[in-house]
């Protein structure tokens, strides 16, 4: 006799559920660049101090992507998923805004 049977089980709905589990594991998230913008007034070593701290680059990093924002305007001090890059945005500007600097950060979304 023929039993009822439920998404997952072993019936003619297992294929389809199966399927979308699969498209959802090969989807990757969508990367956002956090962007750095230079300004007149933001010291050099508040920058170094901020890619060290908020972003974990080593000092070398730190201070070459600081002179490319200095030399360049704009620049990317790292690239993460949307919830990450915007909480590293609030936390640069917070600290800016704390440290009375004019300092610019934003985030845009990769390619
Ligand atoms: N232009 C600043 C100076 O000469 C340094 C600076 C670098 C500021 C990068 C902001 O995102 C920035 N003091």
């Amino acid at each position: 006799m023929a039993r009822p049977h439920r998404a997952g089980d072993g019936g003619e709905d297992t294929a389809v559920v199966t399927r979308t589990r699969t498209e959802k594991r090969l989807e990757r998230p969508k990367l956002y660049k956090v962007l750095l913008h230079n300004d007149d007034y933001t010291t050099r070593e508040f920058v170094v101090w901020i890619l060290e701290t908020i972003f974990h680059r080593s000092e070398t990093e730190a201070v070459q992507i600081m002179l490319h924002v200095h030399n360049n305007g704009i620049g990317v001090a790292g690239v993460y998923p949307h919830d990450v890059a915007d909480v590293k945005v609030r936390r640069v500007t917070e600290l800016a805004e704390q440290n009375e600097y004019p300092l610019l950060t934003t985030m845009e979304p990769e390619e």
